[in-house]
C-alpha cells in the first residue's frame, strides 16, 4: 500500500520543514578556554545539510512510498575560500554507497547558514578515472588560477585478485576562475608510490609553483615517508616534483609521531606564514588525529621558524564519534581582510565545524607557546617556569 495524497504530502512538507530549519539555524559562538580559538555551538555542516533533491524522488508515482533513493552518509574534509562575498565550503561529500564527490556549500557569514549548491561539482575526468575523489585544497595562485588539488584514488592493479582493498592515492588536480567552472589538468607527478594532502603554495618561489606534499609508502602507512615536504614544479599544466625535502617530519612521542600532512594552504602574515596541519599518533584504539599549528619564514617558505608543541585543536565532546573516531582534519581556512580567521575543520571523518581565530591570535600562539622539547623533564622545567614568573607577579615583582 503506497502513501495517500494527502499523507505524501504531508511527509514532504515535514522533510522540507525540518530541512529548512537545520539549514536557517543561528550558530553561536562557545567560550574559549583556551584563549587561542572560539569553538561554535554547532556543526556548520551535517550530512543532514544535503539537499533533498539529491535523495528523494518527489514524484508520487514513481516514489510511491515517499523513500529516500540515494543517502548521504557525511559531509568533510572540505576546502574553503571567500569568494564574492561569500564563504565557500568545497565539501567532501560521502554517499552511503562509499563514493566521496566534492559539492560547494555557501555561507553570508561564515558560522551558519551554509547551503549546498543545485548540484554537486562536475569533475572532468583525465587519463584513468577516479574511483574516489576526497580532501581538496584551494588555493588562490598568484598567476589568477584557482587551484584545487585533491586526492584521486584508484584501484591498486598490481594488488591480487583475492585483494580489493589495495588502493593508490595520487594528487589531482583541478583549476577554474569562477568557481564553476573546473579545467582537469594531469595529475601531480612524483617518485612516491603513494601521494595524499599536496596543497599549493599561493605564491610563486623562485620563478617556479611551491608544493607542500606528503611522500608515503602504504595507502594507510606512511613507511618511510611521512613528513610535510616541500617541491617545486616548473608548471602546473604538466606538474612534475622531483626532490621533496621533508620539512616538518614525524616525529617519536609526539602527536605525529606516525604520520602528518599539510592542511589547507598557508596564510601570510608579516611575521612569516602561518600553517595548519594534521599529526596522527598510535594509541591501544587506534589512529588519532589532531591539527597543530607551525610558521615558515617569509624569505624561505620551507624554512620553519615557530613551532608550538603538541596539538593546537584535538577532537573534543561529540567530535570524536564518528565514521573514523578520534579524528580532527582541517583542509580549509579563510583569512577575513579584518585578520578574522574561519577555521574549517571535519571531526571524525563525519561532520564540519568552525572555530575562529585571528592572525594576531594565532602568530602570537605561533611565537609564544614552548616547543616541544622531547622530554618530559624538560616539559616538567618549561611549567616551572612559567609557574615561577606568575608567583612572582603575583607578588608584584615581574
Ligand atoms: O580517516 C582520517 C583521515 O585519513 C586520511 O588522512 P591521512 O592521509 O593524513 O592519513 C584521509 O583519508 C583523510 O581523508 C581522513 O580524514
Amino acid at each position: 500500500m503506497s502513501l495517500s495524497t494527502t499523507d505524501f504530502d504531508v511527509k514532504k512538507a515535514a522533510l522540507l520543514d525540518r530541512h529548512g530549519k537545520l539549514l536557517s539555524r543561528k550558530n553561536e559562538p562557545l567560550w574559549s578556554a583556551n584563549g587561542i580559538f572560539t569553538r561554535f555551538r554547532h556543526p556548520v555542516l551535517t550530512a543532514a545539510h544535503a539537499p533533498l533533491e539529491w535523495q528523494y524522488d518527489f514524484d508520487r508515482q514513481t516514489n510511491p512510498f515517499l523513500m529516500q533513493r540515494i543517502g548521504i552518509n557525511a559531509t568533510f574534509n572540505a576546502g574553503a575560500i571567500k569568494w564574492q562575498g561569500k564563504y565557500l565550503l568545497m565539501v567532501r561529500v560521502e554517499a552511503t554507497d562509499r563514493k566521496s564527490f566534492f559539492a560547494i556549500a555557501e555561507s553570508p557569514n561564515g558560522v551558519d547558514n551554509f547551503r549546498f549548491r543545485k548540484y554537486p561539482v562536475e569533475i572532468p575526468q583525465f587519463g584513468d578515472p577516479d574511483t574516489n575523489v576526497y580532501d581538496i585544497r584551494l588555493t588562490e595562485h598568484q598567476d589568477g588560477w584557482i587551484y584545487g588539488l585533491f586526492c584521486t584514488e584508484r584501484r591498486d592493479t598490481s594488488a591480487p585478485q583475492t585483494d580489493q582493498s589495495a588502493a593508490l592515492a595520487q594528487c589531482g588536480i583541478i583549476r577554474t576562475r569562477d568557481m564553476e567552472h573546473w579545467e582537469r589538468l594531469p595529475d601531480l607527478k612524483t617518485s612516491s608510490p603513494q601521494q595524499r594532502n599536496v596543497v599549493l603554495h599561493p605564491e610563486f618561489v623562485d620563478g617556479k609553483y611551491a608544493l607542500y606534499t606528503r611522500p608515503q609508502d602504504g595507502f594507510i602507512e606512511a613507511g618511510s615517508g611521512g613528513g610535510i615536504a616541500f617541491a617545486l614544479t616548473e608548471c602546473m599544466e604538466n606538474a612534475v616534483v622531483g626532490d621533496e625535502h621533508i620539512i616538518d617530519s614525524k616525529r617519536y612521542h609526539t602527536v605525529y609521531e606516525a604520520k602528518n600532512g599539510q592542511g589547507p594552504a598557508p596564510l601570510k602574515t608579516s611575521e612569516g606564514w602561518l600553517h595548519l596541519a594534521h599529526g596522527v599518533r598510535h594509541t591501544a584504539a587506534g589512529l588519532r588525529y589532531v591539527l597543530y599549528l607551525f610558521m615558515t619564514a617569509l624569505d624561505d617558505v620551507s624554512r620553519i621558524i615557530h613551532k608550538p608543541a603538541g596539538y593546537f585543536l584535538a577532537p573534543e565532546g561529540d567530535e570524536r564519534i564518528g565514521d573514523v573516531s578520534n579524528v580532527v582534519f582541517c583542509n580549509g581556512w579563510i583569512a577575513d581582510d579584518d585578520g578574522t580567521v574561519y577555521i574549517y575543520y571535519a571531526s571524525s571523518d563525519t561532520r564540519m565545524h568552525v572555530a575562529t581565530s585571528s592572525i594576531a591570535q594565532l602568530v602570537d600562539y605561533a611565537k609564544n607557546t614552548p616547543e616541544d622539547r622531547f622530554f618530559s623533564a624538560l616539559s616538567v622545567e618549561n611549567i616551572q617556569k612559567l609557574t615561577k614568573k606568575n608567583e612572582r607577579i603575583a607578588h608584584g615583582k615581574a
